[in-house]
């Protein structure tokens, strides 16, 4: 294969990378779930044009130019990004010091974003007519074929060799803690801190109403569900607590539900998710821990963990569109 060409495949898989990943990540549940497959064949097409690529990268090293620093630090991030991503769905390698190893994947991905897009604009490549052509969008399709071939394989190998990765939900998750909240873990999307609340003191304000803790556990709705990390893990629970539609009507021009907690993260809600929402107060059947965010805290089933609001302050609706909001949180 011509290096520019292998270079422009590189350019799209790395796109195609960052938009699939995405998906699995924000979403990962529904019909997302075959962005979490495309993405693995994307990430194996990336992986399939290496040896096409280090000959490229070799005569580039051979000659003498600047910004080859930022080339290599490319390379580094983009092999550990693979390997971080292997080692996850695999289940060779689940945690890695503190971090997860699918932290420890998007970490690298995200790093190694800005120095592609400098490499890039240092190293243009020009696309010609004929790459639009059929003879590539042949090639191309190949090429994405054995990127699928290389996730069915490795899907079949996981089993074969009994690794952990057999087991792992369409996410990706490995379930830890399900019906034992103990053993659940307490995750924190960046640096929020865990709260220790006096639950006396404590009031939960939803739309114009306020209330305390006692209101709250007046009421014993029920809901099994299942809370699946960004991280890499999921459990599912029972949880206990109050349908946020018994406490909050809809109003005429509100587009969205606000979840705010006590630190100052929130989500914001389409409208049409307030008859699926549970306030909980518990999990099953014994009142919230701190880390897993007494005395309330949001269920948002099929909802990614970083839904799930944690020392619930109020609940409100406004006419802000949802979409409007960034897809992750940002604090
Ligand atoms: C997986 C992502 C990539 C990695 C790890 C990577 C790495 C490298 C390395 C190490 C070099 C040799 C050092 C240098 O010339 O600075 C290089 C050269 C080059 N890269 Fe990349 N690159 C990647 C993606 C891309 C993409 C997406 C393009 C363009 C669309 C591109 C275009 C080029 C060009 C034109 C050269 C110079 C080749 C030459 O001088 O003969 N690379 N790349
Ligand atoms: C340079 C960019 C990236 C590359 C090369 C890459 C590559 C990979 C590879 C090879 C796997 C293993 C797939 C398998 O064994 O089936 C994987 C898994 C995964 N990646 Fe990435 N990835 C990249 C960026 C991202 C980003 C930015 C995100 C999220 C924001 C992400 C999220 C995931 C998730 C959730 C999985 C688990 C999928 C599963 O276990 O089935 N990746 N990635
Ligand atoms: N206030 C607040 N709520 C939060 C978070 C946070 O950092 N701050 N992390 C979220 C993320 S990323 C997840 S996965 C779940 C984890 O819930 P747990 O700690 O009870 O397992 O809480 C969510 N709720
Ligand atoms: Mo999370």
């Amino acid at each position: 294969m011509a290096g520019r060409r292998t270079n422009l495949a590189l350019l799209v898989a790395l796109f195609l990378a960052l938009v699939t990943g995405g998906l699995a990540f924000g979403v990962g549940t529904g019909w997302s779930r075959w962005a979490t497959v495309a993405h693995g064949a994307v990430g194996f097409v990336i992986l399939l044009l290496s040896p096409w690529k280090s000959a490229i990268a070799r005569r580039g090293l051979a000659r003498r130019r600047p910004d080859k620093v930022a080339s290599l630090s490319l390379s580094v991030g983009v092999v550990a990004a693979l390997v971080f991503g292997i080692l996850h769905s695999s289940g060779i390698a689940q945690a890695i010091g503190p971090l997860t190893a699918m932290q420890l994947h998007v970490g690298f991905a995200l790093l190694s974003l800005p120095v592609a897009v400098w490499h890039v604009m240092k190293r243009p490549v020009r696309l010609h007519r004929t790459d639009l052509g059929r003879r590539q969008t042949l090639r191309a399709g190949a090429v994405a074929a054995g990127g699928l071939a290389v996730v069915g394989a490795g899907e079949l190998a996981f089993q074969a060799g009994g690794l952990r990765g057999a087991d792992r939900r369409a996410t990706g998750s490995y379930e830890q803690g399900s019906f034992a909240p103990d053993q659940m873990p307490v995750t924190q999307w960046l640096n929020d801190p865990v709260l220790a609340l006096d639950p006396g003191e404590w009031r939960l304000t939803v739309g114009a109403r306020v209330l305390n803790l006692d209101e709250l556990l007046s009421y014993d709705d029920r809901l099994e569900a299942t809370i699946d990390c960004t991280g890499g893990w999921y459990a599912r629970q029972e949880w206990q607590g109050v349908w946020l539609s018994r406490l909050l009507a809809p109003t005429a021009g509100a587009r969205s539900i606000e979840v705010m907690s006590l630190t100052g993260y929130g989500r914001l809600f389409p409208l049409r998710d307030l008859d699926h929402l549970l306030i909980a107060t518990g999990v099953g059947g014994r009142p919230l821990s701190e880390g897993h965010g007494f005395p309330a805290r949001l269920v948002a089933p099929s909802r990614r963990g970083f839904w799930w609001v944690k020392w619930l302050d109020r609940i409100s609706l406004t006419e802000r569109p949802w979409w409007l909001a960034s897809p992750f949180p940002l604090t």
